[in-house]
């Protein structure tokens, strides 16, 4: 498992845009990559999915939103943006047609290493700005085929859930850009 983590390193290492030095989060970014590289759940799963789409959705207020530009050979980058609920939801996941695999991550010292996971929700208040940044909880979008570039516009389905439980959709398009 260790030797196949490091063979991923290469290819990570510029995962979410941290440098190399930070080798726990680079670790624990791998551990991620691993984790990815199960076989995708087959594309009918997503349809079947719980989700009530109205046409005119307009659950959360976007503000500042922007994806890592990516380099050749990096399959991985963080999307990131203030979300201003205009009801208590909870961003409870996202989909892209440009990644693979796409996880809710954030950013927390464990002793004095900075290490990145997975989460499974985000709580967003209403009426509250909610922001995803570097160094913070982000966006992951994993398993990229093709390296996001500066001028890209991704659309993003964010996954919102209710606080009666129902799950709505919220498409976002954002520029592929560096950190404003
Ligand atoms: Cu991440």
């Amino acid at each position: 498992m260790t030797v196949n983590l490091l063979s991923k390193l290469a290819a990570v290492r510029a995962c979410c845009g941290w440098q190399p030095g930070w080798c726990g989060v680079v670790l624990a970014c791998a551990a991620a990559q691993a984790l990815a590289a199960e076989p995708a759940a087959p594309a009918a799963s997503a349809a079947s999915a719980p989700v009530v789409a109205p046409a005119a959705s307009n659950w959360v207020k976007v503000e500042g939103a922007w994806i890592r530009p990516m380099v050749p050979g990096q399959t991985a980058t963080g999307g990131y943006m203030s979300l201003t609920a205009s009801q208590p939801l909870t961003l409870v996941g996202f989909k892209s047609a440009a990644a693979r695999t796409t996880e809710l991550h954030e950013m927390k010292m464990d002793g004095d290493v900075m290490r990145m996971r997975a989460i499974p929700s985000l709580a967003l208040p209403a009426g509250q700005a909610v922001v995803m940044q570097p160094g913070g909880q982000h966006l992951m979008l994993m398993g990229v085929t093709a390296p996001l570039q500066v001028g890209a516009d991704v659309t993003l389905t964010l996954k919102l859930r209710k606080a009666d439980g129902k799950t709505v959709t919220q498409d976002v398009v954002v520029p592929v850009r560096p950190r404003p």
